[in-house]
């Protein structure tokens, strides 16, 4: 049994709980981010009109459902009605939706049509999914790449490894070879597979697009601001579908052209990949 104090106490800290709310609301970032690309800013756009409608049209329906209960109880000397058939309430029910919906697909036609329009792109990446990896692909510059788990995200996911996973910077977030790409240009990106779906989520560009075989998927994104962005496969391809990030690196214009010419330079062809991949082990 508890004692009244303990209950006191109890209740006080339910209280300081609620009040830590805001502050916990910020840590588990309930709402969808904005995202650092026009698509992704638009997309948050539109989700948050979309609540926002929601939110009015529930609460009329609440408020006039709750006026209902409580004025035309049996108690109070209500009857129940006797009509059975409204045109009238018909066509407004009909009618009010409608109206909703298509003041919601404007905006969201005006979007889709924006994320797809891929014209005035200054560049073309080729993107490839393989199990379990990516290849980028420069189509204009001739450098090709694949960008693999980190090994050290790598090593820390093996069975025995012995290494506490909390402990490695970005785990299974973080590549051996990051895309490259610059700052402040629209960039075009076809989108493949090798062997089985997969699909590049990008969150903070706002892109999340499946790449299969045989089809080449298209879109675009235009990062403002230099930084290092990370995403994932999206798409359940095979054992090591949790170990195939994506980072993609902005530069800022100068300095991605001196790393593009740093790898015209260099090998940029790179050899066939490994069936298995440096995960190769035993660790799933
Ligand atoms: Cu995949």
């Amino acid at each position: 049994m508890s004692s009244p104090l303990s209950t006191r106490a109890r209740v006080l800290a339910a209280i300081c709980g609620l009040l830590a709310l805001p502050a916990a609301n910020a840590a588990w970032q309930l709402n969808l981010p904005p995202g650092v690309t026009e698509i992704s800013r638009r997309a948050y756009d539109l989700h948050m009109l979309v609540l926002w409608v929601c939110v009015v049209v529930g609460g009329a329906v609440f408020a006039v459902m709750i006026y209902a209960l409580v004025t035309f109880r049996k108690s109070k000397g209500a009857r129940a009605a006797t009509w059975d058939h409204s045109t009238t309430a018909e066509i407004i029910w009909t009618a009010l939706p409608v109206l909703v919906l298509v003041f919601l697909a404007v905006p969201a036609a005006r979007d889709l049509v924006f994320i797809e329009d891929t014209r005035g792109s200054e560049m073309t990446i080729k993107i490839t999914g393989f199990q379990w990896k990516w290849n980028y692909e420069y189509v204009d510059q001739g450098v090709n790449f694949y960008s693999s788990l980190a090994q050290t995200s790598n090593v820390a996911r093996q069975r025995n490894s012995g290494i506490d996973p909390n402990s490695v910077e970005h785990y299974l977030l973080e590549v051996d070879r990051p895309l490259v790409i610059p700052a402040g240009v629209k960039i075009r990106y076809l989108l493949t597979s090798n062997d089985v779906n997969h699909a590049w989520w990008m969150q903070p560009f706002g892109i999340k697009r499946d790449a299969i075989p045989g089809y080449i998927n298209e879109g675009w994104f235009k990062v403002d601001e230099p930084g290092t962005y990370r995403g994932q496969c999206a798409e359940l391809c095979g054992k090591d579908h949790g170990f195939m990030p994506i980072v993609v690196e902005v530069l800022p214009k100068e300095k991605f052209e001196a790393w593009l010419a740093e790898q015209k330079a260099g090998t940029q062809v790179a050899t066939a990949p490994a069936v298995t991949s440096v995960v190769a082990t035993s660790g799933t």
